[in-house]
């Protein structure tokens, strides 16, 4: 029953492991590109797949909207309709509705909104988040959450972490258990070590078969956020993955890894490539910017995927400046195969007790600066 979790090799805190789903195996640590809408945004499956990527991400609050969480039932499940036959992940749906919907309200039912298509109302409780997650048919669903915006104060972050906690009973309550699929608990608590102490303490009394860090990334800086981690990690059990739920920039990634996390998404490689903005083997690059307009050297000379080695720099400048399609597509499929390359990378390293050497690499890397 449910998902499975082999670790193989560990170098420090940090993990390299195999998660076993219905639809495939992930490596871990693994990076899932954010297919939101039922699309990696500007590339097919396929090209996804060929970037080393084994496991999606998709959303239950914009699926649910549109075109319904019944009518991807009815087309065969989310990896049908996609055509993305590996795993998926979906999002429960409660932060996406925060960050997105209008007119929402909170309690302890759940959380009322309205859609930010059509300003339809739309209700989304633990029990439903489940039953629409098993109705896309994501390998992994998570349970509903509350993730309190940065700055609440202390009282509030509680009352939210305990709200969360119910849910995550409820969550667990309603889920369907089928060999290869999954629910994961989030842990919340903000900033606070106690909080977080508690929540991660509760939800694996709950033992459920991954455990996500939620809350994160709202702001608080790459230092607070690994001393979160810090606290937060060591509570959870050793034989299940963690998640670290958005997040996100390549030495984010390279810090939680050596912390312990086994899993992440992030919209950053997915949305810089279609604001123009590429990962490098030398740091940031910003492929608009008129510097490039007659250079005929690849993106990254280090990397390598289709786009670097058959496009110069001065043709994806072209792109960009002509808002042609292919320049976002192109950047992206670039950004995707970097994140995928950076995975292998911190993988390879763990199996050969080698990854602090190799993240003082990665961080000199980044450090260089655009190109
Ligand atoms: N909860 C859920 N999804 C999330 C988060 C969370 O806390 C975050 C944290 N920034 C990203 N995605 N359900
Ligand atoms: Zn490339």
């Amino acid at each position: 029953m449910s998902i499975g979790f082999q670790l193989q090799a560990r170098d420090g805190a940090a993990r390299r492991g195999v998660v076993e789903t219905a639809h495939g195996r992930v490596d871990t640590p693994a990076f899932m590109p954010v297919g939101t809408a039922a699309t990696v945004k500007a590339m097919r499956p396929q090209d996804v797949a060929a970037t080393g990527a084994q496991m999606v991400l998709g959303n239950t609050y914009h699926l649910m909207l549109r075109p319904g969480a019944e009518t991807v039932a009815e087309l065969g499940g989310l990896h049908r309709f996609m055509a993305w036959p590996g795993p998926i992940l979906t999002d429960s749906g409660g932060y996406q509705v925060m960050s997105l919907a209008k007119l929402r309200k909170i309690d302890e039912r759940g959380v009322r909104f309205r859609s930010h298509i059509d300003g339809s109302k739309h209700e989304l409780t633990p029990e439903g988040a489940v039953e629409i997650q098993d109705l896309l048919d994501a390998d992994i669903a998570m349970q509903l959450d509350e993730c309190p915006a940065a700055g609440r104060p202390r009282d509030e972050v509680a009352d939210s972490m305990q709200l969360s906690l119910r849910w995550a009973e409820r969550c667990r309550a309603a889920f369907r258990e089928r060999a290869g699929y999954g629910l994961f608990a989030i842990v919340q608590g903000g900033m606070h070590d106690d909080l977080r102490r508690e929540s991660a303490h509760a939800l694996t009394g709950m033992d459920f078969p991954g455990y996500a860090v939620g809350g994160l990334a709202v702001g608080e800086g790459q230092a607070e956020m690994f001393r979160v981690l810090d606290v937060t990690v060591p509570e959870l059990p050793e034989a299940k993955p963690r998640y670290l739920m958005g997040v996100g920039r390549p030495l984010d990634i390279v810090g939680a890894v050596e912390r312990g996390i086994d899993l992440f998404d992030c919209v950053l490689p997915t949305r810089s490539g279609r604001t123009a903005q590429a990962f490098t083997h030398g740091g940031a690059v910003n492929i608009r910017n008129a510097r490039h307009r007659r250079d005929p050297r690849p993106l990254d000379p280090a990397c390598g995927c289709g786009v670097c080695s058959t496009f110069s720099r001065a043709y994806l400048h072209h792109l960009i400046r002509a808002g042609e399609m292919l320049g976002p597509m192109l950047l992206t499929e670039h950004n995707v195969f970097f994140y995928q390359t950076l995975m292998h990378r911190l993988r390879d390293a763990i199996a050969a007790g080698a990854l602090a050497d190799e993240a003082a690499r990665i961080r000199a890397e980044q450090a260089a600066g655009d190109i």
